[in-house]
């Protein structure tokens, strides 16, 4: 199957698993579940299913472990970008084409929306249903709460929200980004990896190596399509970071060099993978993707 097909499927896949996960819009309370229905469906390009599925059959794990485990971690994405809109914070009214969940609804049910959105990522990693080695499913469930906690997107975020209007060094800037962008990014590979029964030191560190070189391009590449690309294409605010004098890797290095740097970090995170062969053909399409994206 090309990439393309295959990434659809998931995108699909995860949709329909979603569905089932998320409360229905007619229970009560009614407004908070619309509303988490609301965000979590219907949009997004699903970059982390997508890690999560390619990293599992890399490993061979079990398919209905490795769409938990891709809803989980999805889930605690969107949970963070309709925290990120609302006013106290980055103060957006587009996300994925439709107005934000403040917006179609109000402050507090956004809250609520974030709060419950990641306590059932939780619930859903570790459901009993299914089943799997204990401790295996501990350490996920701790990897997935540091890596969305202080010491990783939360924090990366707090970084962010002081930052503002503050010189930022490119070593700063990277800093905050392996926090509030590449760690969640860096799980999803490596939670996918863990949905095997087993997995060598060696791969792991090497799938390690790989996930922390595209959590940083994501962000790369996210700050080039920010300057460079157009409000609808993005379904979201174009132009913020420039509007809000926020350091980015382009406004630090310059578009030219900034490209340079996605074209490196491509490259590293490819190199992680040597050896690994046809099996790790999903995760370097993912990573060339990450970079050929258009929002
Ligand atoms: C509020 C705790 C808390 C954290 C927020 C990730 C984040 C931290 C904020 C999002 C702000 C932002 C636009 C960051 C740039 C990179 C990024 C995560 C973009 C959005 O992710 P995509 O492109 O979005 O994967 P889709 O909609 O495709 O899922």
């Amino acid at each position: 199957m090309d990439f393309t097909s295959w990434m659809f499927d998931i995108q699909r896949r995860t949709e329909v698993a979603l569905d089932r996960l998320l409360p229905a819009a007619n229970q009560p309370p009614t407004r908070l579940h619309e509303a988490m229905r609301y965000v979590a469906l219907g949009g997004g390009k699903r970059v982390r299913p997508l890690l999560v599925q390619a990293a599992g059959s890399l490993v061979g794990a079990a398919p209905a472990q490795i769409d938990a485990v891709g809803c989980a971690v999805e889930l605690i994405h969107v949970y963070s970008l309709v925290h990120d809109d609302l006013p106290c914070m980055d103060d957006d009214v587009l996300r994925r084409g439709k107005p934000t969940c403040h917006i179609e609804f109000d402050e507090a049910t956004a809250m609520l929306v974030g709060d419950a959105l990641q306590s059932l990522a939780f619930s859903v990693i570790s459901d009993p249903v299914l089943g799997g080695d204990p401790c295996r499913k501990l350490e996920m469930v701790h990897l997935l709460a540091q890596a969305a906690g202080s010491r990783g997107m939360a924090g990366g975020q707090a970084i962010d929200l002081g930052a503002t209007g503050q010189d930022l060094s490119v070593e700063e800037l990277e800093f905050m980004h392996i926090h509030k962008t590449g760690a969640l990014i860096r799980a999803s590979v490596m939670l996918g990896a863990l949905c095997a029964n087993a997995i060598d030191d060696s791969l792991r560190m090497r799938l390690d190596l790989y996930a922390k070189r595209i959590g940083l391009l994501f962000q790369v590449v996210d700050d080039i399509l920010d300057s460079a690309a157009d409000t609808a294409t993005l379904g979201k605010t174009a132009g913020k970071d420039a509007a809000q004098h926020k350091a980015t890797y382009v406004s630090l290095l310059g578009m030219q060099r900034a490209r340079s740097l996605a074209d490196e970090l491509l490259s590293d995170a490819k190199s992680a993978l040597d050896g690994l062969g046809d099996s790790a053909a999903r995760l370097v399409e993912i990573a060339e993707y990450i970079v050929e994206r258009k929002f």
